[in-house]
């Protein structure tokens, strides 16, 4: 199976942490025991599900939590950095001079790749790229290749009408000779036979590659990790390129293929067209892998990150029932970073702040359109009007839609929001136990000890 369910699993597992700043030994297992099974489920092989168990046990176990982070997000930020190291270290390329043989196994977009590779390092590197079609089994593999680069000015060389792959090879490194970059296209087979085997040798020692790529499809799963095994001892791999990030597939067993050749993931690719690529990055990779929009919003967070004193500040103005845009402005911007309002103000309830929980990561583009256009429509009000927003009659707005070159009705969408919030701020206030709390933490300098569930959450 690929990875649809490795997000509701591991939320499952994390979950069991929910509002907990502590857990027993019962408790731990039986976290670490639905992680094993989400993380198993979803094609991580055995020893990687291993290792990641036992580093996030010991590490919830021993580690002292920071103030203000909850165990739930002390965990998912273990498991975060756990799958970043497993996916390993930059791979630094260097695409000049390079030749750069593409292997894998039947239709997992190798002919595809080469194309969209040497498109993509002509383009951003300025490269005269070469390409070399000799996959002499793939009856039109000559053709797609040709077809691909239709609009590029990417040299081609293939002799559809040979039969032996080596020699095509040879003669196509001798054409190419004057390219910056060649990249060379191999056939696939259902399996690694003895045929392909003697024939990915010969290139291979031929091109005498400095870069040996494997292709793999994102849909693959545990196979993935003996197949990358054997085109390892092969072939030597150095990077993955994983294919068909698109589709559904999360493409979990690109670990295991990490894991068996100790290589990269290089590049992915997103689609059919020859600009469906993209360079690898960790980050995106692991929150797509675990189905969050952005992991960032949830697991940087990092007291320092979320900048205490500010959101304290903020809070107590907001307490004080002094309320003004720059206020509102500086608490979507926090909001808008973190990405879930309970974790900026984990003690707030629940629903506070219009009742908004998590953000996706549609609610915080849109927040970020919002904040964009206020921020526009802020820099043309005077401080008076920004700190007295409920005294800003018709004619001003006029005035500040056209500062900005904004409509009236943003102008008075602004006031608006800020009305609302400032409404719920003064709700909060006459939160008596909630003041109680605030005011402790206040003195105490920071958020630990707050305990959301006796304000009511
Ligand atoms: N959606 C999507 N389709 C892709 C991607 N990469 C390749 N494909 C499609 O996958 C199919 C197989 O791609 P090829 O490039 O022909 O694969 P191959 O490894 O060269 O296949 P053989 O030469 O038969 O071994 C084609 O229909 C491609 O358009 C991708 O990143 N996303
Ligand atoms: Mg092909």
């Amino acid at each position: 199976m690929a990875l649809e369910g490795l997000s509701k699993g591991i939320f499952r597992s994390i979950g069991l942490l929910k509002s907990k700043r502590k857990i027993d030994d019962e408790e731990l297992r039986e976290m670490t025991r639905s992680l094993r099974r989400s993380l198993q489920e979803a094609d991580f092989n055995v020893r990687q599900t291993k290792e990641i168990v036992e580093k996030m046990e010991s590490r919830i176990r021993d580690e002292e939590l920071r103030p203000g982070i909850t165990l739930q997000t002390h965990a998912m930020n273990i498991l975060y950095t756990e799958l970043v190291r497993l996916l390993g270290s930059k791979h630094e390329f260097q695409p000049h001079g390079a030749t750069l043989l593409l292997v894998g196994l039947y239709g997992q977009g190798k002919t595809t790749t080469t194309a969209k590779l040497a498109e993509w390092y002509r383009k951003k590197h300025g490269l005269r790229v070469g390409v070399i079609e000799a996959d002499v089994h793939r009856p039109g593999a000559y053709e797609q290749l040709c077809q691909l680069l239709e609009e590029s000015t990417v040299v081609v060389y293939g002799e559809p009408e040979t039969k032996d792959a080596p020699t095509i090879v040879r003669n196509g490194l001798k054409q190419l000779a004057s390219c910056d970059l060649v990249i060379v296209d191999t056939a696939g087979r259902h399996q690694l036979d003895a045929e392909l085997v003697e024939e990915l040798e010969q290139i291979s020692a031929l091109t005498n590659a400095t870069e040996r790529w494997l292709v793999i499809d994102a849909q693959v799963g545990q196979a993935a990790g003996p197949v990358a095994a054997s085109f390892h001892s092969l072939a030597g791999v150095t990077g993955i390129v994983i294919t068909k990030l698109d589709g559904t597939a999360r493409g979990g067993g690109a670990l295991s293929a990490v894991a068996a050749t100790g290589a990269p993931i290089v590049h992915i690719g997103v689609g059919e067209r020859i600009g469906d690529l993209e360079k690898f990055e960790s980050d995106r990779f692991i929150s797509r892998l675990l189905g969050m929009g952005d992991i960032q919003g949830l697991i940087d967070l990092a007291p320092e990150d979320m900048d205490q004193e500010e959101a304290m500040r903020l809070t107590q103005r907001m307490m004080s029932g002094r309320f003004t845009l720059n206020d509102m402005y500086k608490q979507m911007e926090m909001m808008s970073k973190i990405g879930t309002i309970d974790k900026l103000m984990s003690f707030l309830p629940g629903n506070m702040l219009g009742g908004m929980g998590a953000m996706s990561k549609g609610q915080k583009a849109e927040m970020q359109a919002n904040l964009d256009r206020y921020r526009t429509i802020m820099d043309s009000m005077t401080a008076w009007e920004k700190n007295e927003p409920a005294k800003i009659k018709a004619e001003r707005i006029r005035r500040v839609a056209r500062g900005s070159g904004v409509r009236e009705k943003d102008v008075r969408e602004l006031i608006g929001q800020w009305n609302k919030s400032r409404k719920m701020m003064k709700g909060m206030g006459g939160n008596r136990k909630l003041n109680r709390q605030m005011r402790k933490m206040m003195k105490d300098g920071d958020m630990d000890g707050m305990d959301p569930s006796s304000l009511g959450m």
